[in-house]
């Protein structure tokens, strides 16, 4: 229901209901440069995988091309792509992570 700023014109809408936030994948993308052992520790340590689901996710990305390391709403996942970029950049690798909606 619509309300009215005191005497300044402005106007806001209010609702009872919300929605949940879309979703965003953050994809690892495979290269021919980046250690393996990397991608472990990057899936490992940002993305709170486990040792064995790491290698698992990391050998899906070297043999499919590409692959999902988490799911997040968009200010976490964004968030993610840029900590990984710039650990993989300081550390000379060329890594390369995206975030995409679901759906
Ligand atoms: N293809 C890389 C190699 O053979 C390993 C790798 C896996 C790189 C996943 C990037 O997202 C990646 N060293």
């Amino acid at each position: 229901s619509p309300t009215r700023g005191a005497e300044r014109g402005t106007q806001t809408l209010e609702r009872t209901e919300t929605h949940r936030p879309r979703l965003w994948r953050v994809l690892l993308l495979n290269d021919d440069y980046t250690p393996m052992d990397f991608v472990v520790l990057v899936l490992e340590r940002y993305f709170r995988k486990s040792e064995q689901d790491a290698q698992l996710v990391m050998l899906a990305v070297h043999h499919k091309g590409q692959g999902v390391a988490g799911v997040y709403t968009r200010d976490v996942a964004e968030t993610k792509v840029a900590q990984v970029m710039a650990h993989a950049r300081h550390e000379g690798h060329p890594l390369m992570v995206v975030a995409e909606p679901e759906a």
